[in-house]
Formats: C-alpha cells, sequence, structure tokens
C-alpha cells in the first residue's frame, strides 16, 4: 500500500547520543546497538475507526527512536502493517452497512492523513495483510511441525514453543486472563492447550476468503506481523514496537512464531511498548468508544500543539487526556514560536546537547521539553546575542521532536 509523504528532518551540527531504551523481554534499559540501518517494526492499525491519541502516542513513540537513530548517522529501515481484514473490522462493517474493504481504506486513508499532520515519519513498507494473504499461508505451511489443525482451522501449539512467555515474563494466570480478554479462544473444544493460538481461519460464510495453499480462509491477527516483518526486516531486526496492550498475546505469540520459523532468538532484538492513553478513566479503545480522534482535534487545532500534548507524557507512562493539555500544549507553542522567530538568543549548543540526552535516556521526551522550555524563557526575556540560536533551537525541535516552530 501506499504510504505517506515523508517531512524534511534537518540535519543537525555536533556529536549524536546513541539511544537507551526499555525492552519489555530484559524488563531493562537497555542500549540500542544497530547496525548502519536500523530495523524497526511497528504494528499498525486495525482500520475499523479513525486514529484516536492512543494510537497516535504509540506512533510518535517510535518516530521518536527513528529520529534519534537517524541523528546518530543510521539509516532506518521502517515497517507497519494494516490489519484490513480482521473480526472486529467485518463486525462494524456489518453494524454500518458499509463494505468492509471500503471501510478499511477510508480508515487508512485518514490515518495517513493524520499521520502526515503529526509530522510521523511514514513507514518504508506500508502493508495490508490483504496484500500478504497468500505469504502468510506459505508461512504457516512451513510451520507445520509446530501447528495443529482443528476442523479446517490451524492453531500453533504453545507446547512446541520453548521461549514461550519469555517477551512478557507474564504469569500462566495472568496470560490466560489476557488471552480471554484480547480476542483468544481459551474455551474452545479440540485445542490442546488454552492458549494455543489460531493461525489460519477457514473461510466461514458471509466473510471473506482467500484462495491459498491452505484452502480458503484468512489469517489469524498474530501470525501477519510475523510475516510482514520477516519478509521486510528478516529475523533479529532491532525494535518491534506497539503499545502495552500488544505484549501479550501479540507479541508474545509473534516471538515464538518467528523462533519457530528461523530457529533464531530473539525474533526482535527489543520489544518497546508505549503506555495507554485514558479519557474519562478508562484506556481509549475503539470498542468502548470513549475516544478523542486526532482528525477533529486538528479541525480546530494546530497539529503541533497536538504533538506537543503527546510529548509531554513518557511514553511508557500510562496517563489521562484532558482538554487542559491542548490548552497548555497550544501556550508552548506559541511561545516557542515567538522565541524562534527573534533575531538572537542565548547560544543553543547546550540545548541541543541535552535534548539529544535526554531523548536518547529511554525518550525522555518531557525532559527535552524543559530544556527547549527554558531556552525559550530566557531568550523572550531578552537574554543571549546569539543570532544562530533561533535557527538552531528551529532545527533541533524538528529534527528530534519532529515540532515544526
Ligand atoms: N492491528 C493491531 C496490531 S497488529 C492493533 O492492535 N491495532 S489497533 O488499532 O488496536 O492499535 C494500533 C496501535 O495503537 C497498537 O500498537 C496499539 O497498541 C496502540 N493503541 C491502541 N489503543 C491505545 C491506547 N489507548 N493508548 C495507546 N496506544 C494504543
Ligand atoms: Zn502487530
Amino acid at each position: 500500500m501506499r504510504s505517506w509523504p515523508a517531512p524534511n528532518v534537518p540535519k543537525l551540527p555536533g556529536q549524536s547520543v546513541p539511544l537507551r531504551l526499555y525492552d519489555t523481554s530484559a524488563r531493562q534499559v537497555r542500549g540500542t546497538d544497530p547496525g548502519p540501518t536500523a530495523r524497526m517494526y511497528v504494528c499498525g492499525i486495525t482500520p475499523y475507526d479513525a486514529t484516536h491519541l492512543g494510537h497516535a502516542n504509540t506512533y510518535l513513540a517510535f518516530d521518536l527512536v527513528g529520529r534519534v537513530w537517524r541523528d546518530g548517522g543510521h539509516e532506518v529501515h521502517y515497517t507497519q502493517n494494516a490489519t484490513d481484514v480482521d473480526d472486529p473490522l467485518l463486525e462494524r462493517a456489518q453494524q454500518t452497512g458499509i463494505d468492509w474493504q471500503a471501510l478499511a481504506e477510508r480508515e487508512i486513508e485518514l490515518f495517513r492523513t493524520d499521520m502526515e499532520a503529526l509530522r510521523i515519519l511514514p513507514p518504508r513498507e506500508y502493508v495490508g495483510v490483504t496484500e500478504v494473504v497468500v505469504q502468510v499461508a506459505e508461512l504457516i505451511e512451513r510451520l507445520a511441525p509446530y501447528t495443529y489443525q482443528v476442523d479446517d482451522d490451524i492453531y500453533f501449539s504453545r507446547a512446541t514453543a520453548p521461549k514461550f512467555g519469555e517477551v512478557s515474563g507474564y504469569s500462566e494466570k495472568e496470560m490466560l486472563e489476557l488471552f480471554a480478554e484480547r480476542g483468544g479462544d481459551p474455551d474452545r473444544p479440540g485445542k490442546r492447550d488454552p492458549l494455543d493460538w489460531l493461525l489460519w481461519r477457514a473461510e466461514r460464510p458471509g466473510e471473506p476468503a482467500w484462495d491459498s495453499p491452505l484452502g480458503r480462509g484468512r489469517p489469524g491477527w498474530h501470525i501477519e506481523c510475523t510475516q510482514i516483518a520477516l519478509d521486510n526486516l528478516g529475523a533479529g531486526f532491532d525494535v518491534a514496537g506497539g503499545g502495552t496492550d500488544l505484549i501479550f498475546p501479540h507479541h508474545e505469540c509473534g516471538a515464538s512464531e518467528g523462533h519457530a520459523a528461523t530457529g533464531e532468538w530473539p525474533f526482535a532484538r527489543f520489544y518497546t511498548h508505549a503506555g495507554m492513553v485514558a479519557l474519562d478513566g478508562e484506556k481509549m479503545s475503539k470498542s468502548k468508544g470513549n475516544l478523542v480522534f486526532v482528525s477533529k482535534l486538528r479541525d480546530a487545532h494546530d497539529p503541533m500543539a497536538i504533538r506537543l500534548v503527546l510529548l509531554a507524557h513518557h511514553y511508557r507512562s500510562d496517563w489521562e487526556y484532558t482538554p487542559g493539555q491542548l490548552a497548555a500544549a497550544e501556550a508552548r507553542l506559541a511561545r516557542w514560536r515567538s522565541a524562534a522567530a527573534l533575531e538572537s538568543g542565548p547560544a543553543a549548543e547546550d540545548v541541543l546537547a541535552t535534548v539529544r540526552e535526554r531523548l536518547a535516556d529511554d525518550l525522555d521526551a518531557p525532559g527535552a521539553l524543559a530544556a527547549i522550555d527554558d531556552w525559550a524563557d530566557r531568550a523572550l526575556a531578552g537574554g543571549g546575542s546569539d543570532t544562530t540560536a533561533p535557527a538552531l533551537v528551529r532545527d533541533l525541535a524538528d529534527a528530534l521532536l519532529g515540532v515544526a516552530l
């Protein structure tokens, strides 16, 4: 599929700082160590509704990862999927009387527009599951020693996966609870273990299905990302990303699939997860309907202010959105713009060093904002006569934080 247009990223002077990042599977912050080309896969949307602030928060976190790597001189090979066929999408299409493909296309297009407005760097490959159904079926065929059938459906047997549980570190009890909560089918008769997961769903009447080496059907959710990551990035890529709701079962299952397919462990060197954004005390989710849409906010607000709302929270924290945060972000943006439009200001090399250092420390965006706030305050108070400083601040805010001033 088409990705979205890339914003310009200014080159910055001086020394970059290597990125350290929290790895869920190691349960600690570690140094990333990419080669000349850093490889990242981030789980994309299921396009049955518009992009909400929770989604944007997740894509922004990984946008920062890409920006810090680029600042360090790496090429960034970034791949993302769109789950353009899945139960929730089909259900929504049914309820609203819209064709499921038209619904997916419409919401993916809106997502692209939102991402572009927020200056999120686009993936090199943006892949819809419907584009790779046959490849997914071929991968499932190759996984035969690890799979079994229930009726015509195919399951992955967790008993064959020696590393199952290592990504999340969750107990058996936690895994069972989350599996049931997040679309699993622990109680289906014929399964060997409640946690075995569906790889291939044979055709059901009235549901879309594709011809494949496995017969007619469609992929289960957890296998698509394994296939798309393997095909575009190869095993052992640097970062697999998404929100914390994907730690289990999605990334846990994907890691075991990748291990089975390639013999390589880990499938991704880092599993990194962004916190959940809530509204009115509950996690924003399409199923609950408590959503703040990026496209709606864009009607009345500068996308750079929306971006600053997200940057004001550490990516790993869970937080609740309130409209006051947008007002505060607009005030901050106005202040930064006024300061950056001055003819001179305090020297900004230290600001650049601090922003680099804060972001490299597990993406401490709030710390980075504080450094620019401080410079803007001093500049607006009339301090400093460095005529190159305003341009340097504009460039560093743009390149590292994606905020165009
Ligand atoms: N298509 C799958 C991934 S392959 C999926 O989870 N789609 S999604 O539309 O439900 O979510 C897209 C991304 O946004 C995922 O990375 C998910 O973890 C993240 N996300 C969803 N809800 C929130 C939220 N409330 N706060 C933060 N991130 C969220
Ligand atoms: Zn995924």
